[in-house]
């Protein structure tokens, strides 16, 4: 894979130059126009088909998401539905499934939004929000157009189910248990591998945070590399201009693996199952089908929107899944923490806190104080590498 060459796709350095534009825009025309300069800069040839056609697709999503703002703009006087929704609160978590299977029930039952239930099939054609509570954590909920055979190559909404995928941190892959969830579940799975959108965590797996900014490039390699060298991988990531994140590797990975996700174009969503219809009579039989096809691979949480039974799992499922850790942070000589956490993956350390609170925070750094129950003493004096745990109470002492 990397025998020789230690660029899988061979791009010259113009063209990495400009992908490093790309990335650096957030502004949909801009960006836009960026894409197409990198396209100029790529050479037509075999090793970078597959990447032109995924940078084509980027593009066809940004314009249609263009061109729907431009419509809804001009037509009723209002913004529109965006393609993409904001996140908010701990997690976006997309809901998806076949039509009909009851997202929107389920989005009435646990948040408070306005969505229309209805027997007839494709009623929800826009992603909709909305704010599930679970706990002191909001969960964002959002409703996907209803998924069908041929949504990851754009028909009907597909385009906005996908890219609801894309977009959010976590998946609900939901099914009808009235009739063949497994079916459901492989339609599903199909689809959104197509989309380049994968569920499992057995592979490999590479993730840049970009977010990191100011710790130069840490590469974690906590896997194995395939048949290439963790200075290869340094050399392929500062070719593209990544001089400033935090690169994660895990399970067995190759060059080209490192190359895919500096383009994002697999990216890795914690998923799990919810089974609606548990009140229907075919449906504690279906139910076990679908547990023995999915053998423990993902959890299944099976409800009833109609009977409002089950529900109450939903948001301890999610919680495990998303991996979320609630942190409260206290004022030196304060009393009392904030009853309003700071959500964080599990793993985070206090650096990762210290830059979710402000970027500043891990500059003035001194020391903290950590409250838990897991630690032998409370209070504990540690530093920024510390690794928190759900319910910690962080004072934070700075200059
Ligand atoms: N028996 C039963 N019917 C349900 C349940 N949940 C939803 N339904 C019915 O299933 C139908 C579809 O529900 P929706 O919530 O609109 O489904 P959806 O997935 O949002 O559908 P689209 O937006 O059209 O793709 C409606 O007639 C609901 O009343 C349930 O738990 N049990
Ligand atoms: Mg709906």
């Amino acid at each position: 894979m990397c025998s020789e060459a230690v660029m899988p796709t061979n791009l010259p350095p113009e063209a990495k130059d400009k992908w490093a534009e790309v990335e650096a825009t957030n502004d949909p025309k801009l960006k836009l126009q960026k894409y197409q300069e990198f396209l100029s800069a790529v050479p037509q040839h075999k090793g970078t088909l597959k990447l032109r056609g995924q940078i084509k697709k980027k593009m066809a999503v940004i314009r249609r998401d263009l061109d729907d703002k431009k419509r809804k703009g001009t037509g009723k006087g209002s913004g529109g539905p965006k393609l993409f929704i904001e996140k908010e609160g701990a997690a976006q978590i997309a809901l998806l499934g076949m039509t009909n299977v009851g997202k929107s029930s389920l989005l009435a039952a646990v948040t408070n939004a306005k969505v229309e239930v209805s027997p007839n099939p494709y009623t929800s054609r826009e992603p909709v929000p909305s704010i599930m509570n679970y706990l002191d954590i909001r969960f964002q909920l959002v409703e996907a157009p209803a998924m069908m055979e041929g949504s990851a190559d754009g028909k009907a909404w597909g385009m906005a189910t996908l890219g609801s995928a894309r977009n959010a941190d976590g998946l609900i892959l939901m099914v009808d248990l009235s009739h063949n969830p497994v079916h459901q579940l492989n339609l599903l799975l199909g689809e959104l591998e197509k989309a380049r959108v994968l569920v499992s965590r057995s592979k490999g797996r590479v993730d840049i945070d970009r977010k990191h900014a100011g710790v130069s490039l840490r590469i974690i390699n906590v896997g194995r590399l395939i048949g290439c060298t963790m200075r290869q991988v340094e050399e392929l990531l500062r070719s593209y201009r990544i001089n400033d994140a935090i690169v994660k590797i895990s399970g067995e990975v190759t060059l080209e693996d490192v190359e895919d996700a500096v383009f994002e174009s697999t990216v890795y969503k914690p998923a799990l199952i919810v089974a609606n219809k548990l009140d229907i009579k075919s449906a504690e039989a279906n139910l076990r089908r679908l547990e023995v096809h999915v053998a423990g691979k993902l959890p299944i949480v099976a409800i009833s929107c109609e009977q409002k039974r089950g529900l109450e799992l939903l948001g301890d499922a999610l919680f495990r899944t998303m991996e979320i850790i609630r942190v409260y942070t206290k004022e030196p000589g304060a009393r009392q923490p904030s009853t309003n956490p700071f959500t964080l993956k599990r793993g985070a350390t206090l650096q990762d806190l210290a830059k979710s609170i402000h970027g500043e925070f891990v500059k003035n750094f001194v020391f903290a104080r950590v409250w838990a129950r897991r630690l032998q003493f409370s209070p504990q004096k540690v530093g920024l590498t510390f690794v928190l745990g759900d319910g910690d109470v962080v004072e934070i002492h700075a200059k």
